[in-house]
């Protein structure tokens, strides 16, 4: 892996970081297919015409639905899913808490019913690294916990401490995995996670531990879990100056364009997030005077593409009066159109941020990017 710093405006960073499945440019933003599709019928071919770079799986619903055994037979993620660029796995933690309440968390790891069928699991680092290792995927997150927004200090601060002992716990088992000859990718590069809440000097302290472990790359995990943006801007202020700068950093499950756009003003590398994806779903569409919700009866007219110069598939060839009545008609196209035009527009607009970083002009563009976005709210 090579990670290269081609320019900074300010503390945004242009990067590009080399791997096994091609070369990523960043700020970069994931395309979020969960169980190894991005929901809405989006296909593989589908992102490679949108411009994604990166495609993120999780571990624990490739685990607990088709299985990771299996993938591996079939000789990894990549080539189930025809899909040859960069994909990173999530851990499975924060899934586990997410989604299921049975669960009881132990110095070993976590034990918790599959919301599928309720039957038992046990996931602990050892086994989250394994499963990732059985997919091949690019890039593997540690085994973290992500607390909940309204935990104590207490509370903080001994999940911090295991979430560092687990992940002392995931370089040993993923090194072991690498060095293994029927391994399906024996480069698997691995993040750590930095948690601590809202709790400055929990982070600091950390960021200042896990850099130590010398990781591919730094995630900063626990936000946008129910703080306040101001929040969130404020822990990235205080954490990434800790964080190793010749090393990506990853905000976990981050978020609207404006947020976005600050994280990057603040250092961040790599994003991912299923809004484009959710709201495509729900008729609701991104554009840079802001989102339109195309259930609106104003638009069973409108012959107008959902943005004008928009070059998505649903932009370049349907209304938004075709495509209203798709997603009133219940059909799965009206959907998938909607989903197709907002991960371009998440695309899109990560590639206008690396060019404006390059020619050193970010702040301009945020500014006019967020002034324009403010304006229109449907
Ligand atoms: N940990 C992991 N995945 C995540 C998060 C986390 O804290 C978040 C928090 N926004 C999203 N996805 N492993
Ligand atoms: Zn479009």
């Amino acid at each position: 892996m090579k990670y290269q710093v081609i320019t900074k405006d300010g503390r945004a960073k242009r990067a590009s970081m080399e791997t096994v499945h091609g070369t990523i440019q960043t700020p970069v933003f994931m395309n979020v297919g969960t169980v190894g599709a991005i929901k809405g019928a989006v296909s593989t071919d589908d992102l490679r015409q949108i411009g994604t770079q990166v495609e993120l799986s999780n571990t624990y619903h490739l685990h607990v639905r088709t299985g990771d055994k299996l993938i591996r037979e079939f000789g990894g993620l990549h080539r189930f899913m025809n899909w040859d660029r960069p994909i990173l796995t999530d851990s499975g933690g924060f899934q586990v808490f997410s989604l299921t309440d049975l669960r009881k968390i132990k110095e070993e790891g976590v034990y918790f019913s599959s919301h599928i069928d309720g039957h038992k699991i046990f996931m602990g680092p050892e086994e989250s690294m394994q499963i990732q290792s059985n997919l091949g995927s690019t890039i593997a997150m540690a085994f973290d916990e992500c607390p909940p927004s309204h935990a104590d200090y207490d509370y903080i601060r001994k999940s911090v401490d295991r979430t560092t002992r687990w992940l002392a716990r995931c370089k040993t088992e993923m090194s072991r995995l690498n060095s293994l000859c029927d391994t399906v990718n024996r480069e698997q590069l691995l993040f750590g996670i930095n948690q601590g809440g809202v709790i400055d000097e929990i982070r600091i302290e950390h960021a200042q531990t896990i850099r130590e472990m010398n990781l591919d790359g730094y995630a900063i995990g626990g936000l946008a879990v129910g703080e306040t943006h101001e929040e969130m801007y404020h822990i990235l202020d205080v954490t990434v100056p800790h964080l190793p700068e010749e090393k990506p950093v990853y905000l976990m499950g981050v978020g609207t364009p404006a947020n976005i756009l600050e994280a990057v003003d603040r250092g961040v590398d790599f994003f991912d997030c299923v809004y484009p994806s959710r709201n495509g779903r729900h008729g609701h569409v991104y554009t840079n005077q802001g989102k339109l919700n195309l259930f609106n009866q104003k638009y069973e007219l409108d012959h107008r593409p959902i943005e004008e110069g928009c070059q998505c598939p649903a932009c370049r060839s349907y209304s938004r009066a075709y495509i209203r009545h798709l997603l009133k008609a219940k059909e799965m196209l009206g959907m998938r159109l909607c989903t197709l035009h907002n991960l371009y527009f998440y695309n899109k607009m990560m590639e206008e941020i690396r060019e404006a970083i390059e020619e050193h002009r970010y702040s301009e563009y945020k500014a006019a990017k967020l002034a324009g976005m403010a304006g229109q709210k449907d």
